[in-house]
């Protein structure tokens, strides 16, 4: 590999021929937490190898703006690996597929189209506003006794998503929507984490647990996309567009009339499906997972939980629903969901970036095709940055009056920055606010007394995953006796 700029290169761990630094990864399955705690030793920008990869570790929140912002360009590839090919038909998505015109296209797309849809629109609110009434609908139902809510915020997120991408939902117990909580479950637990067959691609050909298991959940989800695929154009009648699927059969059918602007610049059927596939799997998990994670702190700390139902007592009281306009007064509860965001980063390396052309990070520089890894976790556990990081604390993104500030510190990046920042960070943000200013408003959410209070440990993969737990959902006195 060439040299960047004559600045020296980052500190290496040690590397042996083949295996590369693995000797000092190997047995850590929190890889967040080992990069993070190899900083002691190397310092917050270092190097390392992944077989034969070049991978630069970033975990300060200067290093990581300038390269998710100053050198966005430079730093806008993504690695080829053997999973993430294997969920993307090669980089035909959004998420994993490498910096080029057709995937500027892409993301254009679908930004107009989540635009259109979504965001600025009042459907968007109502849609969420009935799986929020659904999802207290279930609460009730099973108030009072343990109930894994997992399921349950998953539906009323799912319903979101399928409602943009297909213009459908689930009802509770759909075989369908079981199917895909399955397969989706599988996925996040085999997909683009480090994972040796990632790092060495040549072990594919030997029996592999965890590749078989993708396979396997790759074909379910194949079947599903293809039927929504097949449903959409023979309903598709070229002037009214739904959902983001007939956005994007639009776009494929007027192409199709047209030659390509570019030899090999095509948006074909793998673009289209793999694109909504994106949309969909990035909908339901992050911010499915979000939403455990506050439920969980929110059991961990039930002062926390009181402090935002009198907020909501206070500012909306109990004769009406939340509404979206109603977020500037509710400033603890955005506070919280900004905090569950930063002490439990859903993405805590983000998807790896890769250079594409010889540069520099600080004093250093980077060859082209180094696989740079930002490390969110020590960004949003930065000692430096933050008053005692591992504590659970809204106030801290308050100002003195109690108004919602934007962040007090710049080492915060829950949605990443840049070219390849969060597509749907303005969509998970409405979800967030609106769900569990629904839930806290009617319930009050308790560990069950027999059991322990659930560990707030995370599970590291291409999301930071919660274990599984328990919750006793509560109807708040003044919500019985106001309605
Ligand atoms: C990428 C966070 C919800 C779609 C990302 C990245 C992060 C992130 C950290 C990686 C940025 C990078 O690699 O530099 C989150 C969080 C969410 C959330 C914390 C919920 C609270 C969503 C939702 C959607 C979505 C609801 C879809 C509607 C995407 C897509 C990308 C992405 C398509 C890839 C962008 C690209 O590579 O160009 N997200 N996300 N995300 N997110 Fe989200
Ligand atoms: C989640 C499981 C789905 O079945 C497939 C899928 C698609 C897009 C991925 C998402 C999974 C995990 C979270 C990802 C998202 C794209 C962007 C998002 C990686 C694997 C984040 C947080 O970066």
């Amino acid at each position: 590999m060439a040299a960047a700029t004559g600045l020296g290169r980052p500190r290496s761990l040690p590397a042996l021929p083949l295996v590369g630094s693995l000797l000092q990864l190997a047995g850590h399955p929190q890889l967040h937490l080992r990069l993070w705690r190899l900083q002691g030793h190397y310092g917050s920008l270092y190097a390392l190898w992944m077989g034969s990869h070049y991978v630069v570790v970033v975990n300060s929140y200067r290093h990581a703006r300038e390269v998710l912002l100053k050198k966005g360009k430079d730093f806008a590839g993504r690695p080829r690996t053997v999973t993430t090919d294997l969920l993307s038909r090669g980089g035909k998505d959004i998420a994993f597929a490498s910096y080029g015109p057709l995937w500027k296209f892409q993301r254009k797309l679908v930004h107009t189209a989540l635009s259109m849809f979504g965001e600025g629109s009042l459907a968007l609110e109502s849609i969420i506003c009935r799986e929020a009434a659904s999802l207290c609908e279930t609460l009730s139902a099973a108030q009072d006794t343990a109930l894994d809510m997992a399921p349950e915020l998953t539906r009323a997120v799912t319903n979101v998503v399928c409602s943009l991408c297909f213009n459908s939902s689930y009802r509770r117990g759909d075989p369908e929507f079981e199917a895909m909580l399955e397969y989706s479950q599988g996925i996040v637990d085999t997909v683009a984490k480090e994972s040796l067959v990632d790092i060495f691609p040549w072990l594919q050909i030997f029996p592999n647990k965890d590749l078989t298991l993708l396979k396997k959940c790759l074909q379910v989800r194949d079947q599903l996309l293809q039927q929504k695929f097949t449903e959409h154009k023979e309903a598709f009648c070229g002037d009214t567009v739904k959902d983001l699927m007939d956005a994007l059969l639009q776009v494929r059918l007027s192409a199709g009339n047209s030659r390509p602007l570019e030899p090999g610049l095509e948006l074909t059927d793998d673009h289209l499906l793999m694109t909504v596939g994106d949309i969909f799997g990035a909908g339901v998990e992050t911010t499915t997972t979000v939403l455990k994670w506050a439920v969980l702190y929110l059991l961990h700390y039930p002062e926390i939980q009181r402090k935002i139902q009198e907020e909501m007592d206070h500012k909306i009281g109990l004769m009406r629903h939340p509404h979206l306009s109603d977020r500037p007064l509710l400033p603890y509860l955005e506070a919280t969901i900004s905090e569950v965001l930063r002490i439990r980063p859903v993405s805590p390396l983000l998807i790896p970036h890769v250079s594409l052309a010889d540069t520099s990070i600080g004093e250093y520089s980077i060859p082209k095709g180094a696989r740079v890894i930002i490390n969110l976790w020590s960004v949003h556990h930065d000692e430096k940055e933050w008053d005692k990081p591992e504590e659970f604390n809204p106030g801290r993104f308050l100002d003195e009056r109690g108004q919602h500030i934007h962040s007090p510190s710049p080492s915060y990046l829950p949605f990443g920055a840049g070219i390849r920042v969060c597509l749907g960070k303005v969509l998970a943000k409405m979800e967030l606010f609106l769900f569990l200013a629904w839930v806290l408003q009617r319930f009050t959410l308790e560990c069950p007394e027999d059991q322990p209070l659930p560990s707030l440990e995370g599970k590291f993969g291409v999301v930071l995953q919660v274990q599984k737990f328990q919750v006793k959902a509560r109807l708040r006195e003044a919500w019985r006796v106001a309605s």
